[in-house]
């Protein structure tokens, strides 16, 4: 078996990866199985002052993790800067928060080249390289320039735009043609896929050579939709498992005779959080017989907040949940709980459990996870729904939610009256039905999928 090395901005820490849960512990068990390495940034910022900076290694039996450090000015300008000011808005969307500069593009750059001068003495000749995400764009480039000529893969958990949302920013024909230097190029969503496959075909004037590959430069390379998913037999058990808070609060809702809408997301412009808020305040507006019977908890967990845009969103937040509660909050009843901070995972699964409708309106996703989780955590004999925005890439798949349109408030506060009164016969029909898919396309057939493609690209070579 091909050894895998996997690079992605940050790594995960590997001595913690059974309690985190989630994506690393899935990535983290495929290094171990194959033995392999795990490559990125340490998290850190020194100070110029400090360089020369080395890579440090560490190892947990066979697998190896090597950090590399960043500097204060790589971090505004790579992390801050291109990945967090112009890509990640741009792949969403949303043109109005790009903030471009010359300085940004440039550590980019610098920065993928820092990752390529500590990976390519690493590598050995038939190590099968998967890279992660939209901070390492240009790294095959990079590695190719060094003369490094591994399988090299590359998987974006974003969205991918249409080509005319991408032509906006400065030197997208260059972005694009160092993503072309992978073998394997990977997709959350068809949709994605055509995205790239249009921009190939208007910007570059390559035509796909077959459904999934095309020729580049005399190399042939591959691409896909590969749906990332999550491990539902460790949710479920979690789920089941009791947390006594929860359940406390639970039976005091019962009691009442209330019911609970949750929300969980990072603290994002794209999770459509603001119109989120809005759409719980209409349905308390259009269905009077809901007020002091149902009540929403959004968990918004802090990220990048030394990014501008996540300080306003946050502050917005906070304004449009005291006004929500302002307006209808009673004595014994509150309408909206809004809590900003982590919550411990198994927490997060009780929570899940125990909330009629999950609430996931992000205005883009790559996937969203948090659908997939709350579908998991169903009682399969009195299962909650999920309203889902058409924009996640979730909602390719999980047809059987209540697809919403996240920026149509009315839509959404009628889907979660729907949700609400649903029958449970029906409520049972569509959550064996989500069931069955978040099976289909879990955490484990994701990686498979994609190493097969890796290795099989290998193999045609
Ligand atoms: C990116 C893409 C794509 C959230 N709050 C807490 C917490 N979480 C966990 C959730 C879930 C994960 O974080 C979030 O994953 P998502 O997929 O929902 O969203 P992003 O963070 O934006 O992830 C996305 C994903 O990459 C994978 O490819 O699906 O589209 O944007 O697992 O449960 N976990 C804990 N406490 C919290 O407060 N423990």
């Amino acid at each position: 078996m091909r050894r895998l090395v996997v690079v992605s901005n940050r790594v995960a820490d590997l001595s913690k990866t059974t309690q985190s849960g989630g994506l690393a512990v899935g990535l983290a068990d495929s290094l171990k199985s194959r033995g392999g390495v795990w490559v990125g940034w340490d998290g850190a910022r020194a100070s110029d002052a400090e360089a020369p900076l080395e890579p440090r290694t560490q190892t947990f039996g066979d697998v190896t993790s090597v950090t590399i450090p960043l500097t204060e000015e790589d971090y505004q300008e790579y992390y801050l800067g291109f990945s967090n000011s112009v890509l990640w808005p741009l792949f969403h969307y949303r043109l109005d928060l790009v903030e471009y500069r010359t300085a940004f593009m440039e550590g980019y750059r610098r920065v993928n080249a820092k990752f390529a001068d500590a990976l390519t003495p690493l590598l050995r000749p038939d190590d099968l390289v998967w890279v992660h995400d939209y901070h390492l764009l240009p790294l095959a480039a990079e590695l190719r320039k060094r003369g490094c000529r591994q399988r090299t893969g590359f998987f974006l958990h974003i969205p991918f735009p249409s080509p005319d949302i991408l032509a906006a920013v400065p030197r997208h024909r260059w972005l694009v043609e160092s993503l072309l230097e992978f073998d394997v190029i990977g997709f959350q969503t068809h949709t994605d896929l055509g995205n790239l496959h249009r921009y190939a075909e208007d910007h570059l004037g390559i035509a796909l050579a077959d459904e999934s590959t095309l020729r580049f430069r005399d190399r042939t390379v591959v691409t896909g939709c590969f749906p990332i998913g999550i491990d539902v037999d460790a949710f479920v058990a979690m789920a089941e498992t009791p947390v006594e808070a929860v359940q406390i609060e639970q039976m005091r809702r019962k009691i009442l005779g209330r019911k609970q809408i949750i929300g969980v997301d990072r603290l994002d412009y794209t999770k459509g959080l603001p119109d989120r808020l809005r759409a719980f305040e209409r349905l308390l507006e259009l269905y009077p017989d809901m007020r002091k019977t149902v009540a929403l908890m959004q968990i918004a967990t802090p990220t990048r907040q030394d990014v501008d845009a996540y300080a306003e969103i946050r502050a917005e937040l906070e304004a449009l949940s005291g006004k929500i509660n302002g307006r209808f909050a009673d004595f014994n009843w509150t309408p909206v709980r809004y809590i900003h901070r982590a919550v411990p995972r198994e927490a997060l699964a009780a929570l899940f459990r125990a909330s009629q409708v999950g609430f996931v309106t992000p205005l883009r996703d790559g996937m969203n996870l948090v659908a997939k989780e709350y579908v998991a955590a169903q009682d399969p004999d009195d299962p909650g729904v999920l309203v889902l925005s058409k924009f996640a890439g979730a909602a390719e798949d999980l047809r059987e939610a209540l697809i919403v349109n996240p920026y149509d408030v009315d839509d959404m506060a009628r889907s979660l009256h729907r949700g609400l009164t649903m029958a449970r016969d029906e409520r049972q029909e569509r959550q064996a039905a989500l069931m069955r898919r978040i099976r289909r396309h879990d955490a484990k057939a994701w990686l498979d999928g994609f190493l097969a493609a890796m290795e099989d690209d290998a193999a045609a070579a």
